[in-house]
């Protein structure tokens, strides 16, 4: 038997968009602002499983192939800060319905099977910086980056040489 894994279902960011948030980024905060992401660890996050057995994994992911919804487009348009966990973030002024149902299915899956669910609602985002100082300022609206969402995905978080990796597990269409 394997060790428990850190796990959560997320979306990913497309590459290109990666670059572009990177650009962005780079030009609206100063150096002392906060710790960026890496470009390869943006993503959404779905549901945060926590530290899951692989048991428990298969049978996450037999619920996950269950899940028959169509694809929608995530338009990524709003910002913020949250000073407890001193997070910036990306989000969407006005989250699309199929993300929602998305993320409440893939929350009810892993309550039901006795993963730890966040008592906090939903509140989709794109981490941006880590370590935020308590006084970053949030660049006016104006910035806007759609896509298309046509899967999503189960993550396995690793930390090792002072860096978090995001390992890919499984994925899922939206048809
Ligand atoms: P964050 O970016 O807001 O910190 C991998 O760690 C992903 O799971 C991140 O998107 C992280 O959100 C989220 N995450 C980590 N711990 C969590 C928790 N206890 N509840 C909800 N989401 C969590």
């Amino acid at each position: 038997m394997s060790e428990p894994k850190r796990l959560f279902f997320a979306l990913e960011i497309p590459p290109a968009i990666q670059q572009q948030v990177m650009q962005w980024r780079a030009a609206q905060f100063d150096p002392q602002a906060g710790r960026p992401v890496a470009a390869a660890n943006l993503h959404l996050t779905l549901a945060f499983l926590g530290e899951i057995s692989e048991q428990k994994q298969q049978t996450l992911m037999t619920l996950a192939g269950r899940i028959q919804q169509p694809a929608f487009t995530l338009t990524l348009d709003d910002a913020g800060h949250w000073p407890r966990s001193q997070v910036v973030w990306l989000g969407c002024r006005k989250p699309p319905r199929g993300l929602l149902q998305l993320a409440n299915l893939l929350r009810a899956q892993a309550a039901r099977s006795g993963c730890y669910q966040s008592p906090q609602p939903f509140h989709p985002h794109v981490t941006l910086l880590r370590n935020a100082a308590n006084t970053v300022s949030i660049p006016a609206p104006g910035f806007h980056w759609a896509f298309p969402v046509t899967e999503f995905v189960l993550y396995a978080s690793q930390f090792s040489q002072g860096r978090t990796h995001y390992q890919p597990l499984a994925r899922w269409s939206l048809v």
